[in-house]
């Protein structure tokens, strides 16, 4: 017999308010986006939603240092001669700037995914999902693109203290480099990011960066080139991940569901379908095992929002009309006001043989894995 899943969602509505500046990619407005299309599709009714708790600067720094969370936690837009030394150090240029009220946000963004790890430690959910999380570049002492606290490193830590062993994966277009970096010298945690490599923000995510000293083998590093389609993306994902969790057995998935993959993305140079990104979603939802959702990137809003709400409802084993229902950001959604965020016509430059290279690569550094 199988049981119906519990699910809790955490969303705050202030998450919205919050604004990187003029012409910056990163609109926290779409995480608003994306609820209002949760419930006009009546989601909300058929999960467990709450507003999280919002977490402390002692929280953030057991895994950030005191340093750096304490200037996080008092910088402004008008800094201080001192603070722009700080920001010099702690910041990184345009891509984070020191907008109004970043500490709320990250705190907002990070209390729902620790209060999200500790649900799954108590067996209180099968499926947690926060999509205001899932910020993957953040370091130890530094914001990096568009990331100021690491959400994700500081759900791990807490998911660490009840599960031997936590799979990390990671669709957004880039390489997860602040959560692999954080656990590369583990076997505890396996990271597993897909992402666009070469000539491309980070720069890191090697397909031979595996790990470190206990860690080795436990960082799988999916490098892809441009325009990859739901095919070829399912094709490598779902045998990669399928021998993931049969070596590793890990006891709870946080999955970081950065959007920026999809086709059409501002940033992004993938060609997924939201259908063919969802799909990764639901496979790793098939193993049965306690699942953690994040959000991350996605910088062409009104696509984030269809997927966001589309992959809540996956989760929830619930169909949605195709045809969008009137919601309060309706005349984002036109011409055509339909859920699907189709690929193009763009080329794929993942031939058939580097695919399979990776391929490869990857099952063989998976079965060097003890199990
Ligand atoms: N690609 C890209 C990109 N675009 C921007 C940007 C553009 C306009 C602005 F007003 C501010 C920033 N920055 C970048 C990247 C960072 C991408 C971060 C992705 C985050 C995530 O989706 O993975 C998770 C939320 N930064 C760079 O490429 C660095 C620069 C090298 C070029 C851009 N300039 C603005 C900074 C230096
Ligand atoms: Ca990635
Ligand atoms: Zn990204």
């Amino acid at each position: 017999m199988t049981f119906k899943k519990r699910i809790t969602y955490y969303y705050d509505e202030d998450v919205g308010n919050y604004n990187y500046g003029y012409n910056h990619p990163m609109k926290p407005f779409r995480m608003r986006m994306a609820h209002s299309l949760v419930t006009a599709y009546g989601l909300d009714k058929k999960m467990n939603v709450i507003r999280p708790p919002r977490a402390s600067a002692r929280q953030m720094t057991r895994f950030h240092s005191d340093d750096y969370v304490e200037f996080l936690s008092r910088v402004t837009h008008e800094l201080t001669e001192q603070e722009i030394d700080h920001a010099n150090i702690y910041l990184s240029g345009e891509d984070c700037p020191p907008f109004d009220g970043v500490f709320e946000f990250s705190s907002i963004s990070t209390g729902g995914s620790i209060a999200g790890a500790k649900r799954i430690n108590h067996g209180d959910s099968d499926i947690v999902i926060n999509w205001a999380g899932g910020l993957h570049h953040a370091k130890k002492s530094a914001a990096s693109g568009f990331c100021y606290i690491n959400d994700i490193v500081l759900a791990i830590l807490e998911l660490l203290r009840y599960h031997q062993r936590v799979m990390y994966l990671d669709i957004d277009v880039h390489h997860g480099d602040g959560v692999e970096e954080a656990f590369y010298t583990t076997d505890r945690v396996m990271s597993v990011s897909f992402h666009k490599h070469g000539d491309f923000f980070p720069g890191s995510g090697h397909l031979l960066d595996v790990g470190v000293a206990k860690g080795k083998g436990y960082a799988v590093n999916v490098p892809l080139r441009d325009g990859i389609d739901d095919e070829s993306y399912k094709n490598l994902f779902q045998p990669i991940m399928r021998m993931v969790m049969e070596r590793f057995r890990p006891g709870a998935v946080v999955m970081q569901c950065g959007t920026d993959s999809l086709s059409g993305d501002r940033i992004g140079c993938f060609n997924l379908s939201m259908k063919g990104h969802a799909e990764c979603v639901d496979f790793m939802k098939s193993f049965g095992v306690p699942l953690f959702c994040l959000g991350g990137g996605g910088y062409t809003i009104r696509n984030v929002a269809r997927t966001w709400a589309y992959e809540t409802a996956v989760l929830l084993d619930e169909d949605l009309d195709p045809v969008l229902p009137y919601n309060d950001y309706y005349d984002f959604y036109g011409p055509e006001f339909r859920l699907d965020v189709p690929a193009s016509n763009m080329d794929n430059a993942n031939t058939k043989e580097y695919l399979e290279k990776i391929f490869t690569h990857v099952a063989e550094q998976l079965r060097d894995i003890p199990y």
